[in-house]
This record gives C-alpha cells, sequence and structure tokens, in this order.
C-alpha cells in the first residue's frame, strides 16, 4: 500500500517529523546555521523529498529522484550562500542517509518490501550525485585552458571538498610526476587561486573556503623548502615585498622561492613593511634584483612613490614590478624607471637569470 502524494496522511506527517527532529539530533551545528524561517522551509523541504522519492518509486524511475536531488542541491546554494556548497551537500547526504535509515525500520505498513528497497536504492544515488554536485562549478576560459589542467581541476576539487590530504597528495605525485616547482607554482596553484577568487566573486563559494585555499596552498608551498635551499648557491641576491599594505603575499613569496630554487639568496620582507626599512633591507642585503608585487590597484601609487625612492637612493640597482594590479592598467610600469614587468615568475626568472650576471 503506497502513500503516494498524499500530503495529508498522518504517517507521511509522523515520518517527515522523525526525520526532521533526527538530523537535528545528528549534528548539532544545523542549530546555529538555521534560524526559525529556515527551519520551517527545511521541514517543508522534507515532505517534498519525501514525495518526489515516493513518485520515483511509484514509476519505479530512479531518474526522477536523481534529478530532483541535484535540482534541490543547486536551489539550497542558492538559497544560503552563507553556507558554502560542501556543508550543504553535508546537509543533504545526512538527511538522505537518515531518510533511508528511517524509511527501512518504520515505514512498513506504508511501503512494500520492494518499495523500501527501491528508496534505499534511490536515496543512495541521491547521495552520488549530491556528493558530485559539490565541485560541479562554471570554470573560467583560462582555468580550462593550458597544460596540467587535470592536475590543476583535481587539486580544485580536493580544496573545494575541504579534502586537505588529498591536495597535498596531488602536488606530491605532480612533484614524483617529473613536474618542476615553476609549473606546479604557475599551472596549479596560481591558476587554482585564480578560480578560488572568481568563484568567491561569483558567490559560489564562501570567504572562508577562500580563506582555507590560501592556507592549504601556503602549506603545500612549504612543501617544498627542503629542495629550494639544496640547490647550488649562484651568489646573486634578491629582495622581495609586497606593497603598502597589501595583504595578498603568496605571489611575491612564490617569485621568492622560484629564485631560491635557481640558486639566488632571497630575502623575502611580506606585506606592509615601511619604505624605510626597505631602503634600510636594500643597504643591508645588497641585492641585485629588487622584485614589488602588488595586487590592489590602490596600491600602484605606494609602488611607485618606492620605485622612485630605490632609483634615487640606489641608482644601479634592478627593479621588477609585477602583480595582478597592473594587468588593468595601459602598461603602467612603462612610465616608472622600472626595468622588468612580467605577469608571471617564469619570465622574470629566465630573464634575471640572463641579464644580472656576476
Ligand atoms: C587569497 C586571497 C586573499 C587573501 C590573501 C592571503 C595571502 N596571504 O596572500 C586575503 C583573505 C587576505 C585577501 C584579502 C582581500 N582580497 Co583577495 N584574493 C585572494 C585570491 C583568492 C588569491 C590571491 C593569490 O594568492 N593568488 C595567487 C598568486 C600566486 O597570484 P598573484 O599574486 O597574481 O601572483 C602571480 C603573478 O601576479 C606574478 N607576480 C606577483 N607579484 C609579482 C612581482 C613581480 C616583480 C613579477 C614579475 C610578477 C609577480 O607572479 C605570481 C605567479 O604567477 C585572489 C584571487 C586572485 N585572482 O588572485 C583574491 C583577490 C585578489 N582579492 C580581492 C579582494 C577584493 C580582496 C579584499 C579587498 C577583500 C575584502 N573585501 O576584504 C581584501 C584586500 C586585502 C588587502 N588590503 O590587500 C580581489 C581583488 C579585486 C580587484 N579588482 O583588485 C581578488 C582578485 C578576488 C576577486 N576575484 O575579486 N585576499
Amino acid at each position: 500500500m503506497s502513500i503516494l502524494m498524499n500530503y495529508s496522511d498522518q504517517r507521511f506527517i509522523e515520518i517527515s517529523q522523525v526525520i526532521f527532529e533526527e538530523q537535528f539530533r545528528r549534528d548539532p551545528k544545523l542549530e546555529e546555521e538555521m534560524d526559525e524561517r529556515r527551519k520551517k522551509l527545511m521541514y517543508d523541504d522534507v515532505i517534498y523529498n519525501i514525495s518526489f522519492l515516493l513518485t520515483s518509486i511509484h514509476f519505479k524511475d530512479s531518474k526522477i529522484f536523481e534529478g530532483y536531488a541535484r535540482w534541490i542541491y543547486d536551489l539550497l546554494c542558492n538559497l544560503m550562500k552563507d553556507i558554502d556548497r560542501d556543508r550543504i551537500m553535508e546537509h543533504m547526504v545526512d538527511h538522505y542517509n537518515i531518510m533511508a535509515e528511517i524509511l527501512s525500520s518504520s515505514s512498513g505498513d506504508m511501503l512494500s518490501h520492494d518499495e523500501i528497497n527501491l528508496a534505499v536504492e534511490y536515496l543512495g544515488i541521491a547521495v552520488e550525485v549530491t556528493k558530485k554536485a559539490v565541485t560541479d562549478v562554471q570554470l573560467s576560459e583560462t582555468f580550462m585552458n593550458g597544460d596540467y589542467y587535470e592536475i590543476r581541476r583535481a587539486y580544485l576539487n580536493a580544496i573545494l571538498k575541504s579534502q586537505t590530504r588529498e591536495a597535498y597528495k596531488i602536488i606530491d605525485n605532480a612533484k614524483e610526476s617529473g613536474l618542476s616547482i615553476l609549473d606546479i607554482y604557475e599551472q596549479i596553484l596560481t591558476k587554482a587561486m585564480y578560480e578560488i577568487g572568481l568563484l568567491w566573486h561569483k558567490n559560489v563559494i564562501t570567504v572562508d573556503r577562500e580563506h582555507y585555499a590560501t592556507s592549504v596552498t601556503q602549506t603545500v608551498m612549504s612543501s617544498f623548502y627542503n629542495e629550494l635551499f639544496d640547490k647550488p648557491r649562484v651568489n646573486r641576491v634578491l629582495v622581495s615585498c609586497a606593497v603598502g599594505s597589501e595583504l595578498h603575499e603568496m605571489g611575491i613569496r612564490m617569485i621568492s622561492d622560484v629564485f631560491e630554487f635557481n640558486g639566488w639568496d632571497t630575502y623575502y620582507l611580506g606585506a606592509a613593511l615601511p619604505k624605510k626599512a626597505l631602503l634600510d633591507a636594500i643597504k643591508e642585503h645588497n641585492p641585485d634584483l629588487i622584485a614589488l608585487s602588488v595586487t590592489m590597484p590602490p596600491y600602484l601609487s605606494t609602488c611607485e612613490d618606492i620605485v622612485k625612492s630605490i632609483k634615487e637612493a640606489f641608482p644601479n640597482l634592478k627593479i621588477a614590478v609585477g602583480g595582478q594590479a597592473f594587468k588593468n592598467t595601459d602598461a603602467l610600469w612603462k612610465k616608472w624607471s622600472v626595468d622588468f614587468y612580467s605577469e608571471s615568475s617564469d619570465d622574470l626568472i629566465a630573464w634575471a637569470n640572463e641579464k644580472i650576471k656576476k
């Protein structure tokens, strides 16, 4: 005997209530995430979910519930932008698992044995579809084009799914398969971070996911340290920093690492360094090259000022500038007395190794 679509059937209401309450019991974090309005909507959703499942079972057509699971996941991601996609996946997977347990154990008088089996099967499909949907996001052309797409995609997927160990493993495997530090930095990590930025900008991921991506990527970068400092020295010195109150410092740290890997002695001074401290550091380390990085356009004028001061105090010191702030300018660096600009670390190291010799 089926209760298909009979919303007023008391058994239907009772089972929805039990599923709803069980989910809150098992996952106390839900109380913080769901205000009263959301709780009400969530309860309504339990009823919809059961009715779609029962329809699917009635027609013995798994596609009905599978399509619904994908649809409801996208809907919830759009409605609850403050909760990350990965967490919403957890909500739904828990929900489907609880539904399967409760329908199997307590719906004997509502569903036949065969119907219960179908319910469990279709809910299993919904779990898989929902897990897959976490990484099913629209990616930019830049991310999809170019070498090592598969590795970059796997790395991004691991970050979107909170799989920290997997992310490290992907980079370890890439290293083992012979990818250079330059390729890993430029083709995997930089492109993945740019994509994370775009997904945040489009409101597809939350800001905490962006912060998590940053911390995973910084840890990945530090895993290169043993190799970096092992390289034969070439007796050349780089001083580098991010300019102004710039907090974006991963790019310039990459530059510094790449130089260290090429045998240069590097002094990476981080971000938010006062001009006087930078000039003192130049005096102390006597570099062959200084690399300045700007991501946020408001710090371009700070960079211009620093470039002028460095050239006044150290006229022969070579200066390179870079970072995303320059990308949307009309070749601004050409108006300054800098020696080199490029969009990436590989061009800079190639230029420096060729032009700066001792
Ligand atoms: C992680 C991140 C942060 C982190 C930074 C943490 C850290 N420790 O670095 C935190 C959370 C602090 C942050 C804060 C903010 N961020 Co942010 N952030 C990012 C994100 C996602 C990644 C940055 C990154 O590491 N990229 C990877 C590195 C490797 O790339 P890169 O820096 O470009 O470096 C490469 C090249 O440019 C080049 N290069 C770099 N420097 C140099 C120097 C030389 C000499 C040369 C030759 C080459 C070179 O080589 C590198 C390798 O190719 C970007 C997205 C993006 N597109 O990058 C947004 C992004 C840069 N952030 C953005 C914004 C808006 C902000 C905030 C204003 C947000 C806010 N409302 O608070 C603040 C501003 C803070 C500040 N005062 O600086 C926007 C900037 C938009 C714009 N139009 O400028 C971006 C683009 C996100 C977006 N899509 O909208 N952010």
